[in-house]
């Protein structure tokens, strides 16, 4: 393949989403895990998909960082879900200390590659890769956004009937709680959401999309979503390999857009093959500013707790 993609992080949603890079034939891809078995296995067994599905790209796995050396693309999904008894700060601090660690070593290796973060609490650990990294803003951030709109989208085309490809929806700010669904900028073919659905009905939309994460844990009892999230960060590598100029959701390190400076938080951007090619600004309510500001400051906040370097 003409691309290399590096993803740290062979657990549920870093091999699902080598597997879709890999059987799109996007690129070829390296798996690197501190459980260099689980990573190298993995990798042979998707291979062994190779001759029945017939691609062409090549997977490898393992605990090295040497065949990451010159990845276009770096996706990192590396760190510790929350275990009973453990506290959130618990699960900052630990994954802070992998971020820092993993990012350092990509870095090394492909001073000019892209970074995708996914790794949870997601705009705090961009901000670690960002510091570690000291790349532009172009070149390290987070997939979120994609995701929490691709939620949005089915539950609309689930509710209305319609194709799921007609529904687009924006999803801005942090990714948790706080996160802002934009029903007026949400379309079917065009049409504005509020011409099709009741004001109520477009509130539980924007709950469950705000559930969307927990609603999947609940199912699944230990582990999060993985197929959905794939999906997004494939989209978002596929975005910047192919030059696409795509308009997603990106948790974005913020330079006075939207009257935030200094943090990350979802917004809509160019994607192309220099990453963040522009933040594009969308006109905003108060309640719609508002609700962004409230995320931001929960974002400012969690990164304010970070453990000093
Ligand atoms: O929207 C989003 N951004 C998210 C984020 C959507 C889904 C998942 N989200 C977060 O991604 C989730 O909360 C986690 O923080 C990450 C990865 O989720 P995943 O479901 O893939 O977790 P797994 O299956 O536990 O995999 C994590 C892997 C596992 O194989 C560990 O061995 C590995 O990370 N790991 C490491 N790899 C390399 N280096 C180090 N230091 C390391 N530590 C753990």
């Amino acid at each position: 393949m003409q691309h290399k993609v590096t993803v740290v992080g062979a657990g549920n949603v870093g091999a699902t989403t080598a597997q879709r890079i890999a059987e799109h034939e996007l690129a070829d891809v390296v798996m690197v895990d501190v459980a260099a078995d689980l990573a190298a296995g993995k990798a042979l067994d998707m291979m062994e998909a190779a001759p029945v599905l017939g691609f062409n790209a090549t997977i490898e796995g393992g605990g090295d960082y040497a065949p990451t050396a010159g990845s276009d693309v770096v996706v990192v999904t590396a760190g510790l879900a929350r275990k009973p008894g453990m506290s959130r700060d618990d699960l900052v601090s630990k994954n802070t200390e992998i971020i820092r660690e993993v990012v350092a070593r990509v870095v090394e290796r492909s001073p000019e590659t892209i970074l995708i973060m996914v790794t949870n609490p997601l705009d705090a650990m961009c901000e670690i890769a960002r510091r570690v990294s000291g790349f532009p803003r172009q070149r390290v951030f987070g997939m979120a956004g994609v995701l929490d709109a691709a939620r949005m989208r089915y539950f609309i085309a689930a509710e209305l009937k319609v194709s799921v490809e007609d529904v687009d929806a924006f999803v801005l700010g942090g990714h948790g709680d706080t996160m802002v669904p934009l029903p007026r900028y949400a379309t079917v073919n065009g049409i504005p959401l509020p011409q099709l659905l009741p004001a109520d009905r477009i509130e539980a939309i924007n709950q469950r999309t705000r559930n969307g994460g927990i609603e999947i844990v609940n199912y699944y009892k230990q582990g999060s979503a993985y197929y959905a999230p794939s999906a997004a960060v494939y989209d978002m590598v596929a975005a910047i390999l192919h030059d696409k100029k795509k308009i997603l959701p990106c948790a974005v390190y913020l330079e006075g857009e939207y009257g935030l400076h200094g943090l990350f938080v979802g917004v809509p951007v160019k994607l192309g093959r220099r990453g963040v090619e522009q933040v594009i600004e969308l006109e905003l309510t108060p309640e719609e500013k508002a609700a962004l500001d409230q995320s931001a400051e929960a974002v400012r906040g969690l990164v304010a707790s970070l453990p000093a370097s």
